[in-house]
């Protein structure tokens, strides 16, 4: 980005924007995010960050559902460590420039670090009982109050006619390229037919949901190597159990990233998934229902099924959506999340009797 346009961004929200260097940050597919550092070598003091709007229409709902959030999880705990965005110096949640882009300024954690996937099972254990902490600090919050930011996000029934859309429409060239995954699409029907059977015996209650609650969203602390927060409230909204226990199994499940090519690389670990299910469970124990616990690992499935049918739908329509790398790269991280899926699949039966009766 061009100094004269992140100096005078930063000056809306009234930061001593000369002190700092901007640079990419992070590895989100959606937005621009910047880190203001001072030097190449320091952490960033701010994140910097650019709504897409094309993914995100009404930014102003993320504000709102975050401050809803925020205030009612401060009321019953005061320690709770939650992501602030910074006004801007006339009081607004984001900065507009001239051509109509959405900013917004975020202080950095210090001294903490991501992880793309989870290195030991002490850290899956502990990333999933994170995420099943915000959704137990928001339990009894009204519902109804919170805007649904991307309708249809999670509903797999609504992707399944998203892509049978795409393939009547794509080129023969993205067809032919994507036919062995097609194929292989064919044999996981059962993954929808289930989910619309969950949906229409209404089997889940809503509450709220991350709705990206891949370990990469999880600040830890480089001296306890434990979490610290959660970030990226774009998706917090109404939802089900499926989605945030769906992102998490389909994050740290293997060890590679969603974009590794080399399949025979992508592994099931079970000592990940069982503390994944435990850490989960037992942040939810007292208000989790039966068929919720039921269904935590069909989650997972359908979760990394329906990332391989968006990966697949955006190959097709000539990438749109996610940020690409180069021009294969959606088929790619498609195929490796639909051999995922076949291992997640084999064992299901295994979990399911092991941690989850
Ligand atoms: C997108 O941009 P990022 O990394 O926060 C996507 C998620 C996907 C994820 C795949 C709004 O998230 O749903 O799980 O990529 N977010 C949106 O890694 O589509
Ligand atoms: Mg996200």
């Amino acid at each position: 980005m061009e100094i004269e346009k992140y100096q005078r961004i930063a000056k809306v929200f009234g930061i001593e924007s000369q002190r700092y260097q901007c640079r990419p940050f992070g590895t989100g597919h959606i937005n621009s995010t910047f880190g203001l550092q001072e030097t190449s070598e320091t952490e960033p003091d701010y994140i910097l960050q650019k709504i897409n709007t094309h993914v995100f229409p009404n930014p102003e709902k993320i504000a709102s559902n975050w401050k809803l959030a925020e205030a009612f999880i401060r009321a019953s705990n005061k320690d709770y460590q939650i992501i602030r965005f910074l006004a801007t110096l006339d009081g607004h949640d984001f900065f507009r420039d001239e051509d109509g882009g959405w900013w917004r300024l975020i202080p950095f954690v210090k001294n903490t670090f991501t992880c793309e996937t989870a290195e030991n099972p002490e850290q899956a254990y502990q990333t999933a009982n994170s995420f099943g902490n915000l959704t137990r600090l928001l339990h009894g919050v009204s519902v109804t109050k919170f805007q649904t930011i991307l309708s249809n996000f999670h509903n797999l029934s609504f992707r399944e006619w998203q892509f049978n859309e795409t393939v009547a429409s794509a080129t023969i060239e993205r067809v032919e390229a994507a036919k062995e995954l097609l194929k292989a699409k064919k044999s996981f029907a059962h993954i929808t037919a289930e989910f619309e059977s969950i949906q229409q015996q209404k089997l889940l209650p809503i509450r709220i949901f991350h709705t990206d609650a891949k370990i990469s969203n999880i600040l830890f602390s480089k001296s306890t190597r434990l979490p610290v927060c959660i970030v990226d409230y774009d998706t917090l909204m109404p939802g089900t159990i499926l989605s945030d226990v769906g992102d998490m199994l389909r994050s740290m499940t293997s060890d590679t990233l969603e974009d590794e090519a080399d399949l025979s690389k992508i592994k099931f670990r079970e000592a990940f998934v069982a503390n994944m299910l435990n850490g989960y469970l037992d942040a939810m124990k007292n208000i989790i229902t039966k068929d919720e616990k039921r269904l935590l690992y069909f989650g997972g499935i359908m979760l990394v099924y329906m990332q391989a049918i968006r990966f697949l739908n955006d190959y097709l329509e000539n990438d749109r959506y996610y940020r690409i790398s180069f021009s294969t790269h959606n088929l790619v991280r498609a195929q490796n999340q639909f051999c995922l899926l076949q291992l997640m699949v084999d064992e299901r039966k295994i979990i399911e009797s092991k941690y989850l009766i």
